[in-house]
C-alpha cells in the first residue's frame, strides 16, 4: 500500500461515492464498478450509491472486503438536462439523509468512465475539483464558462483560474453538501427564469468553485479524455471517459 494510503488508513475512513446510470447509461455500470474494485481507494471502506431508473439491470459485481454497493431507484427522466440537474439534488439529499455519520468523504463521478490506474488518499480534501481534460492547457478566454450575466453561473471574462470537470468532484460531507445545495438552488432559479447554463451543472460547478476555491485541485490524470486519447501531457491515466456513441446512448433522453 502506498505510504499516503497507509497514513490515511489509520483514520478508518469511509469514502461514499455516488454514480448515476439512467436510460442507456446502465451499460456502463459493470466496467465502472469492476475497474473501481481494481484501482479506486483499494484497502479503504468504500460505499457506492448507484442511482438508476432500472435497478433490475444492475449487474452482479463482486465487491471486495469493506466495499459495498447500494442501488437507489430514481424516476426516469425524459430530458437529459433534468438528469444533470437531478444529480445535484439527489446528492444533496443523500448527504442529508444517509451519509451523515456513515461517511467521511463523498465523490460524485460520471458512469461513462473507467479506472485504469490507482486513485487513493492523495485525492482527499475538504473540497476537491479536477481540471477538465480538454481545457486544462487552454488559455482562460477559451474556458467554456457561462458568459450570459442573466445566469447565476455567469463568470465575467478575465476571471476564473481553471475550468473544472463536472464528471468528478468531491470532498467532505459538509463542503459537498454546501456545493450541491448551492448548485441545485442556482439551477432552479435559472430554470424559473428560463435560462439554462451552457454546460448545465458543470457551469454552476465552475461558478461555485470560482467563489469557493477547491482546497485540492486534481490534475486531469483523475479525469482523462479517454484511454486511447494521447496522454502525453500527463504521467498516468487514472480515470478516463470510455468511448460512447452519443447518438445511440442519448436517444430517448
Ligand atoms: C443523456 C443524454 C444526454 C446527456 C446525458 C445523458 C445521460 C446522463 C443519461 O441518459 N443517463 C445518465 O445516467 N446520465 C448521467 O449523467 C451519467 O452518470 C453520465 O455519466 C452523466 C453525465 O452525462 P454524460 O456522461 O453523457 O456527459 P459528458 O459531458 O461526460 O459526455
Ligand atoms: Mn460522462
Amino acid at each position: 500500500m502506498p505510504v499516503i494510503d497507509s497514513i490515511y488508513k489509520q483514520q478508518n475512513l469511509t469514502i461514499a461515492t455516488t454514480v448515476f446510470a439512467l436510460g442507456k447509461y446502465t451499460r456502463f455500470i459493470k466496467d465502472f464498478l469492476e475497474s473501481a474494485e481494481q484501482h479506486y481507494f483499494v484497502g479503504f471502506r468504500v460505499h457506492f450509491y448507484l442511482f438508476t431508473d432500472q435497478p433490475e439491470s444492475v449487474p452482479e459485481v463482486k465487491m471486495g472486503e469493506n466495499r459495498s454497493l447500494t442501488v437507489l431507484k430514481v424516476q426516469s427522466l425524459n430530458r437529459w438536462q433534468d438528469i444533470s440537474m437531478n444529480r445535484m439534488e439527489k446528492l444533496e439529499k443523500l448527504i442529508e439523509n444517509e451519509l451523515a455519520g456513515e461517511a467521511d468523504y463523498v465523490f460524485c463521478l460520471d458512469v461513462d468512465t473507467m479506472f485504469y490506474g490507482r486513485w487513493g488518499a492523495e485525492s482527499l480534501g475538504r473540497l476537491v475539483g479536477v481540471m477538465h481534460p480538454w481545457l486544462f492547457d487552454a488559455p482562460r478566454d477559451q474556458f467554456t464558462y457561462e458568459r450570459r450575466p442573466e445566469s447565476l453561473a455567469y463568470i465575467p471574462a478575465g476571471e476564473g483560474d481553471y475550468y473544472y470537470a463536472g464528471a468528478a468532484f468531491g470532498g467532505t460531507l459538509e463542503d459537498v453538501h454546501n456545493l450541491t445545495k448551492t448548485c441545485r438552488e442556482h439551477l432552479n432559479i435559472d430554470a424559473v427564469k428560463s435560462i439554462e447554463a451552457v454546460w448545465q451543472e458543470e457551469s454552476h460547478l465552475n461558478k461555485y468553485f470560482l467563489l469557493n476555491k477547491p482546497s485540492k485541485l486534481l490534475s486531469p490524470e483523475y479525469m482523462w479524455r479517454g484511454i486511447n486519447e494521447g496522454a502525453a501531457p500527463i504521467k498516468i491515466v487514472r480515470f478516463a471517459n470510455v468511448p460512447k456513441n452519443y447518438a445511440e446512448v442519448r436517444s430517448n433522453a
